[in-house]
Formats: C-alpha cells, structure tokens, sequence
C-alpha cells in the first residue's frame, strides 16, 4: 500500500510564484508575459487545489480506514460563492498568494475577482450547505457533499427599462473551471421508467432507460484543520452518446435525442417556485443525485467488495436529507438493499432508519413537496411500491400506538394519488430538526405535530449558522483585524464564541469609535462598488439601510417599501421637518420565482419607486432607494460589512430561520425585525436593547387569522399608511397609469395574507426610534459592537457541533 503522506509544508511566496508559473506554462500554456488575468486565476487555483491534495487524500483515507462515521450531506443546492480567496484562507496561502500575484505583476484582488461565481443555489438552504460543509471539514469532521453539477446556476437577474425583472440562463461553466474534477472512472449507473416483474418469487425492476452518472469533485479545505473533505457533484451524461443509425439517415436531431434526454437532468437548478411544470424533470433530478450518492457511499466504504455486510452501513455514514428535495433516498436505499443485495425487509429497514436524518427548511405548507403517485409510478415503479409497504408499515405502527384512525389518514405518507415527501422523511430518519428554536418548535406544534406526538423523540433543533470564515475573515477584513486587536488573538476566526471577550470594549469610547471607523471604511469601499458595478452614486454620509433576501410576500418587501413610500411623502408634504430627517440609502437585492406574479410586481415597483424618489431634488440627499441587481454572495460580501441597519421583518411564524440576519449582526448592522425565526435567539443573544423589534407575535398573527383580518381596516386606521398605498394605486410610481400595480393594491387590500398592513404601524413607528439613535453615533456603535461581540453562537461551526451531537452521534477524526 502506497504511503499517505502529511500535508505539504507550506510554501514560501517565491516558491508558490514558481508553481504559479508552472502552471501556466504546462496547463494554460501561455508564458508569464501573455497571460491574462483570468489565466493567472485558473494557475493559481490549480497550484492551490495541488496544495491541498495530499491532505484530501490522507482525509479520505482516514473517513474509509478510520473509526468515525462519515457525514453525507445530500443536497439539492449547494451555493458555494467564489472558492479561490476561500481555499487560500483555508489552506494558509494568502500571503504567499499576494506577493505571488504581485511578482507575477497582477494585482491579488483582480485574479480573486477573475473567478466567475458558481449559483448552484436559490438561497439560504443552498447557502447553508455550502456553510456547512465549511464547518464539517474545519472541525475534522469526515464529510461528503453530495449533490449536482447543474450546468445553468439561478437565473442572471437584470431589469428592463420599465424596472421589471429579466432572467437570463447563468452560463458558468463558459470559461474554464478549475475546481472540480471529473471523475469518468467513478460514473454510477442510475435507472428510469419500465416496470416491475416478479421472477422467481422475487420483485425485480426492469427499467426502460438509464442514465450515466459522472462524479465532479471539489476540494472542502478546512480552516487550518489539515483536512480535505469532499464535494461530489454529479454530472449527467449519455450512455449512447450519438445514435450512428439515425444520424446516417440525416436524421441529426434524433441522432442526438438521447444525449439531450440524458444530459437536461442536470441541465437546470430550479428557481424555487411553485409551479407545476417540469415536475418530472425535478423528479429525475432527485433521484438521479440521490441514487449515484448512495451507490457511491457503498463504493467508498466497502471498495471492491460484492457481499458487503450492509447492517454496519449506518455505523460507516449518516446521511443528512437536506430538505425534501432528497428524500426519494429512502426508498431507494431499501431498493438496494433488497433488490440488489438480497436484505430481507425487516433489516433493510433497520438499515434505513438509522441511516437517514431530515432538516425541514419552511413553515410554507405549499413547501413541503408532494408527488403525484402516477408520475412516481411512472418514472420509479419499484419505488411506489416500496413506498406503499412503507405506508402499510407505517400505518400498522400507528394502530399500535393507539393512533385514531382520522388522524393517521391526516398522517398517510402515500394518500393513493400522492406520496408525502416530508412524512415519509419523517417517519424514515431517525432524527427531524427546524432550524432555529422557534420553527422547531411550529415543527411540532402546528406543521409535524401529530408526528411529533406519535415520536417525540425524534424531533429536534439545530438552529442555524454562517460560516465566520467567508462572512467575517474575508468579507470585512478591517472588521476582523480590529477583533483581533481587541482579543489579543485570532482564534476567534476557528472559535467564534470567543466574540464574547469583545463585550467589556463596548464601554471604551475609544474601542467603539475604531468599530465606527471600520464601518465608515467599508461603506466607503461599497460606494465603489456600487459605482463600479451598478454605475450608481450611493451618498455615503447616509445611514445604509439594506434588505436582501429572495423575493416572497413572507418576507415582505412589501412593507418596507410601503415605510419607504410613506417617508417620501412626509418629506414631500413637509409633515416631518428637516431637521429632523435623518439621511438613509435603501438598498434591496432581491430575486423572484420567475413564476411567481406579485413578487415580481413588487420588484417593478420597488425599481420605480427608486426612479421617481432618486430623481427628485426635494429629497436629494434624504433619501435613496436602489434595487441592486443580482444579489449574489459576491454582492453579501461587499454589501452586508457596509451597512449599518438589517431588515429581517417577515411575518412571524413564516421564516424558518434566515441566515442573512446572522452575517449582518456578526458584522455589526443592528436588526429591525419581528419576532421570527432565528431572530428571536439574535435578539435574545445580543440583547433586547440592542435590536429594534415590531409586529405581530405568532400568537397574535394565529388570533387574528381566526377572528377575521380585514386589512382594509388598518389601512383606514393609519394616515401614514393609506396615503403610501394610495400613491401606488394613483400611479405616482407608473407614470400616472393607475392600474400598473392594481393587482399588488387589491392583495393588499382584500386579502394580504401575511398582515403587511397589520403590522405597518409599528413598523413606521419604530423609524423613530431608529433615526434617534442614529444621531448619537457612539451608542449606536456601542450596540452594534454589542450585536457582533454576542453573535458567536451563530457560527455554523457550532450548528455542526449540535449536529454532531444531537443527531449525527458522530465526532471528528482523530
Ligand atoms: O432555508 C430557507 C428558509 O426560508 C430560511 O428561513 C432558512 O434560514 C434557510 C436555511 O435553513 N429555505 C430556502 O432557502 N429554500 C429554498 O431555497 C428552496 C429551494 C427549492 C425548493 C424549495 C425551497
């Protein structure tokens, strides 16, 4: 056997410029005098990602050889952002990278931005991944990313003249792509369609078409941990690439229909949303990532062995199902253990359980995804089949335990026509988490409960968490050198909880005006990057008031451009005097479904109202409004250490958690927000003084619900209110066309399910409170040193931590 060597020493800066060179010279092949930027880039990736083999191949090692179980994270999403800057952290290149660079006569931050950015995600639960695999590999912890190479990311977002959204195919495999290896000799076979045949007493599927699946893997480097884990991203591929047949009968599109079949399963991440066409294709998607990721697992940890004793399967790996997206893996593993290893029921479902855990992501009932069974029928016969036994079983369990029978009809994983994806990740994993305590507990009291009461013991929270890695150390880099001053230290960037020893600065004066020094540098720096990116004059000596997130009525933009709107007209009508307004740029970034309806009129509106307010001299200087295109994590690096005042006011009882509340309060916004999702542990952590909360609790919004809303009311209650909603309906935002946001106007006034104009008052009056403290810079920068110091719980190396414990019963290698 081939000796696993250690890490490599790190290299000096000459040296590592020579590897640059190198491969420059053997790979891109130009010489140092014609290469570009871009060719610098993929040199320098290279040379990184050769740095960190050895310690991958000694982690992989260790995950098969070693005694610690293996963490699978199946994942439809994983949104990783660039990966250059981060691997040079991780790996302890940067400086050696900088001086490198600069010998080579470039400038570091043009090859780091060179790197076009991967958006193999929606949003937070992609994000969240990406954090988490972060974290797994920082602390040790063996680990897999499993899930697709999609060859489209998110649709590009730009806006058209009239400011309504435009989404263009995001092409980020157009250049070359240093990352990932492709791996053609660990492809994996998985299968579609035909029908199920009993031979021999036996069940056995014949399927009608197959697929090649080809593994892309990426290097996770740990930060300073030696460890290399990885991602494996599965990539579609034809077995019959070209049909000779059809092609010599000039028959060219056929010729190449099966490779265009084969090949759109990972054509496309999905835009989450919530329309119906493409379910099938989605389907396949699941099943087709989830089935290679499986079959690998059994590759790596029982290689070269026909009769793998499977029981010791849940002892090698846990499998974490990252929402419902892959939850088909239930199913499929009792396929493989029956059908393909000859596992008798009972243990094949003993084998399962204990393999599977499900994080729910969304409080949405509409959410959590049903199948119609005809088309799982269609695409997965044995697999409705083992779902229905599933559901016999299950429904058998429940009789035990003295279930009433409506209630496990309300439980039925398959109902007849539909299988329930969450159900049967519930009643198939061992372990189900919320992601923050608040959603965790709704898990079990409203959306899981009669789960919850037939197994209360499975059900549990691991609230979220960001990585401090990319969303502290190299996102605000002034931010991080001044928590070093004030620590002594840096371990903090591996240890976040050590924040805490920022707490007794926030009383030095002195202390909390170098923290508004570094917010002042990094608004600077981000009104630059909004000229350069945007071509827009962002005025910096205003408070940055930001609000990024995906586009739902959930989350309600709606109300903070209403609040927008209604300040614009007190300016304008003179109700509020000068003296008394205090400066604010509002940035929104923001993506909608391109399905969902309102959600784009809101952004159209949102466009139109920055038009009409930007361009008017009476409020030059007061107040601005910009919806940044394409929010990206490029665009959260840059933005969130800029900005001052976080927005997190979604109706409470509606985000699961939110992970954006966490970066803006690590890197010292104060949050106005309600009370929900992970702000309420954001608020219990930093301190009720130190965050601005309004609205509605869940208890109330519940009440309300059930004694009838009437939004119609509140809009008659509230001056403010009616004229902000009645300048959008008299077409001041749509040159006088009064019925350009007609439709957004009636939700709000008939129906606003999630109480925009219920909680508008409280939103609007809490401005005031807001504008108060702006004016006392020392103590608002005393509180957002307070929000950073208290906000180390929210690393995502702690989320894993609690994984680690609660649910995966797993630990790093030793
Ligand atoms: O997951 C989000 C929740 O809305 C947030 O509250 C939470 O913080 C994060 C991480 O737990 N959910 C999503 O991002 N969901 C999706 O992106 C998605 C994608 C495809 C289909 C359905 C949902």
């Amino acid at each position: 056997m081939t000796e696993i060597t250690a890490p490599k020493s790190p290299v000096t800066a000459a040296a590592f410029a020579d590897e640059i060179r190198e491969q420059l010279k053997y790979t891109q092949n130009v010489t140092p005098e014609q290469a570009t930027v871009a060719d610098v880039y993929v040199a320098a990736a290279k040379a990184v990602r050769n740095h960190l083999a050895d310690s991958w191949f000694k982690t992989q090692a260790d995950t098969v050889n070693g005694n610690t179980k293996a963490v699978g994270y199946l994942s439809a999403e994983f949104l990783m952002g660039k990966q250059l800057e981060n691997a040079l952290l991780n790996a302890g290149l940067t400086d050696q990278f900088d001086e490198a660079v600069e010998a080579l006569g470039f400038k570091p931050k043009d090859v780091i931005d060179a790197e076009y950015e991967p958006a193999l995600g929606n949003g937070g639960l992609g994000r969240l991944a990406a954090c988490f695999i972060d974290s797994l590999a920082s602390l040790g912890v063996p680990a897999f990313g499993y899930g697709i190479q999609y060859r489209y990311g998110i649709f590009k977002q730009t806006f058209d003249e009239n400011g309504k959204q435009v989404e263009t195919p995001d092409y980020w495999l157009n250049n070359e792509e240093p990352w990932g290896h492709i791996d053609y000799n660990r492809d994996q076979k998985v299968s579609f369609g035909g029908e199920v045949v009993e031979e021999d007493g036996k069940k056995v599927w014949k399927p009608a078409w197959s697929v090649r699946a080809v593994p892309v893997d990426y290097l996770v480097p740990g930060y300073k941990s030696q460890r290399v884990n990885t991602l494996r991203l599965w990539t579609a591929k034809s077995y019959d690439e070209f049909d000779l047949l059809a092609f010599n009968k000039s028959e060219y599109m056929d010729a190449v229909k099966p490779q265009v079949k084969a090949e759109n399963i990972s054509k496309i991440l999905y835009p989450e949303d919530s329309t119906k066409v493409g379910k099938e294709l989605r389907l396949e998607q699941q099943y087709f990532f989830v089935a290679a990721s499986l079959h690998d697992a059994i590759r790596v940890f029982y290689p070269g062995q026909d009769k793998p004793d499977l029981t010791t399967f849940p002892n090698k790996i846990t499998f974490q199902l990252n929402d419902t997206h892959p939850v088909i893996g239930i199913p499929e593993l009792m396929r493989i253990l029956i059908d393909e290893y000859d596992y008798d029921w009972d243990t094949a479902w003993g084998i399962t359980q204990k393999t599977f855990n499900y994080t729910c992501h969304t409080l949405l009932p509409e959410a959590l995804e049903v199948w119609p069974a005809s088309l799982i029928g269609e695409l997965l016969p044995r697999h409705l089949e083992i779902i229905e036994k599933i559901n016999e079983q299950f429904e058998a369990e429940l009789k035990d335990k003295g279930v009433d029978e409506e209630t496990a009809k309300d439980m039925a994983i398959y109902t007849g026509d539909a299988v329930r994806m969450a159900y049967l990740a519930t009643y198939g994993g061992s372990h189900v988490n919320g992601v923050a305590e608040l959603h965790s507990q709704l898990l079990k009291d409203v959306t899981l409960k009669n789960f919850s009461d037939a197994y209360p013991d499975k059900f549990t929270n691991v609230t979220n968490g960001v990585t401090p890695r990319r969303f502290v150390k190299l996102a605000n880099p002034r931010l991080s050198d001044l928590i070093t001053e004030g620590l002594g230290t840096d371990t903090w960037v591996a240890d976040l909880e050590k924040l805490q020893g920022l707490v007794p600065l926030a009383n030095d004066d002195e202390f909390v005006k170098k923290f508004a020094a570094v917010k002042n540098a990094n608004k600077h720096d981000f009104v630059a990057f909004a000229k350069q990116h945007y071509g827009i004059d962002v005025n910096e000596n205003t408070l940055f008031n930001t609000m990024v997130k995906r586009l739902h009525e959930y989350k309600r933009q709606s109300l903070k451009i209403l609040a927008v709107i209604s300040q614009y007209a007190a300016i304008k009508n003179g109700t509020v005097s000068v003296d008394d307004i205090q400066p604010r740029t509002v940035f929104f970034g923001a993506k909608a479904a391109p399905g969902y309806y309102l959600a784009k009129m809101t952004i159209e509106l949102i466009n139109n109202v920055s038009k009409v307010v930007n361009n008017d001299p009476d409020v030059q200087g007061k107040l601005a409004v910009y919806m940044l295109p394409n929010y990206n994590i490029e665009m959260a690096q840059n933005l969130i250490p800029a900005t001052e005042l976080d927005e997190q006011i979604s109706q409470a009882g509606k985000e699961a958690s939110g992970t954006g509340n966490m970066k803006f309060a690590l890197n010292g916004a104060l949050t106005v927000g309600t009370l929900d999702g992970a702000n309420v542990e954001i608020r219990e952590k930093v301190g009720a003084e130190n965050f601005f909360l309004f609205g509605m609790t869940v208890d109330e919004v519940e009440k309300l619900y059930a004694d009838g809303y009437d939004p119609a009311k509140y809009y008659e209650a509230d001056p403010r209110l009616k004229q902000a909603v009645n300048l959008v309906a008299d077409g001041t935002f749509s040159y006088g066309d009064r019925n350009a946001y007609a439709p957004l106007v009636a939700d709000w006034l008939t129906k606003d399910w999630f109480m925009t104009l219920a909680d508008f008052s409280a939103y609007a009056d809490i401005q005031g409170e807001i504008e108060q403290l702006y004016k006392d810079p020392l103590e608002w920068n005393r509180k957002a040193l307070l929000n950073v110091a208290n906000s180390g719980y929210f690393s995502s190396d702690r989320s894993i931590e609690d994984y680690l414990t609660r649910i995966w019963e797993t630990g790093p290698l030793a």
